[in-house]
């Protein structure tokens, strides 16, 4: 899916409608250079500066249900799913780097605007499978693949204007298969997500399999049940929050007895092995939480899952 010569789009997305102050993540991340990391690797490297946002401020944006900045982050979202999309089907790797989860919304409708049988592999400490009525905290960021999944939809915002659409109207024709969707790295899920788990029998592979059976065995086993001829176009969502917070520190919801410096690694050397990447989010780096040291070392880590992913492991 990704033509030759190879080429990677930057997608910046300083956002955090779904989560507020992981917007500078992007910045961050490209201002340590790795876009010439990337073509210091042999990839052709597009990037023309960070997507802008429209402004919706709170006001006009109340929450719906418990959903907070709604509007927000379905106009936002919605344009991302576009330029991802654009980029796949000129036959680029698109690279999202955000900025907070609920942008995958946008970057995997994108993926399947172009690929259809697409999978999806969902790096991550939280399953972000709430739906507006299971949500705790209302946080967007907490709901994208209940949407993806169509497990929760437009409708459910009970949500009535003459002037403008529901939000996340848009998404109501984009559908993810629950059986082509594999999480890895879970330990923080809440009641409401592990009963949808079960009940949509989701592959998911908990820090407890990790540990049990080592994260080489996972990755063949998340394969096998999204990907079994390996011939899907993979779509890699990886929140930082997957690692330890001892690794990867600035993000908004540590939580601690995550994946290793090399697990996270290794799950993305070997998809890039695969040769079935077709997309790639690096989500929820936070720069304005911690010390200027743990953001030095997150963003740090960050840039090297990203080449991880595009092959600079392997020998
Ligand atoms: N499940 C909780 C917490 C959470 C989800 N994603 C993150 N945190 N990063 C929620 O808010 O839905
Ligand atoms: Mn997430
Ligand atoms: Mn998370």
């Amino acid at each position: 899916f990704i033509a030759e010569p190879k080429t990677v789009s930057i997608v910046g997305c300083p956002f955090s409608g779904g989560q507020l102050g992981v917007d500078k993540g992007p910045i961050h991340l490209v201002d340590a250079g790795l876009a010439q990391q990337l073509t210091d690797l042999g990839w052709n490297v597009l990037f023309d500066g960070h997507h802008q946002f429209e402004e919706i401020s709170t006001e006009t944006d109340p929450p719906i249900g418990k959903m907070k900045n709604p509007r927000l982050v379905s106009n936002v979202t919605e344009a991302v799913a576009k330029v991802v999309g654009d980029h796949a089907r000129k036959g680029q790797l698109p690279l999202t780097l955000g900025g907070d989860h609920s942008l995958a919304m946008g970057t995997i409708a994108g993926t399947l605007s172009q690929h259809p049988n697409a999978c999806v592999i969902w790096v991550d400490a939280h399953a972000d499978l709430n739906t507006p009525e299971t949500t705790d905290s209302g946080n967007i960021h907490g709901m994208p693949l209940s949407f993806l999944l169509s497990l929760a939809s437009s409708a459910d915002l009970k949500y009535t204007s003459a002037s403008e659409p529901t939000p996340f109207a848009w998404l109501d024709n984009v559908h993810l298969p629950p059986s082509r969707l594999a999480y890895i790295g879970l330990r923080d899920v809440d009641p409401g997500e592990k009963a949808l788990l079960r009940k949509h029998d989701i592959a998911a592979f908990s820090m407890h399999e990790v540990d049990r059976y080592g994260i080489g065995q996972v990755v063949e086993m998340a394969l096998d049940r999204v990907n079994p001829a390996r011939d899907r176009p993979v779509h890699l969502s990886f929140d930082v929050d997957a690692l330890d917070p001892t690794v990867a520190p600035s993000t908004g919801t540590p939580v601690r007895g995550g994946l290793t410096f090399r697990e996270g690694h290794y799950i993305c050397e070997r998809l890039f092995e695969t040769g079935l990447i077709a997309a790639f989010d690096l989500m929820e780096v936070n720069p304005s939480l911690r010390d200027p040291a743990s953001v030095k070392q997150t963003v740090a880590v960050g840039c090297s899952l990203v080449r991880a992913a595009l092959g600079e492991t392997l020998l």
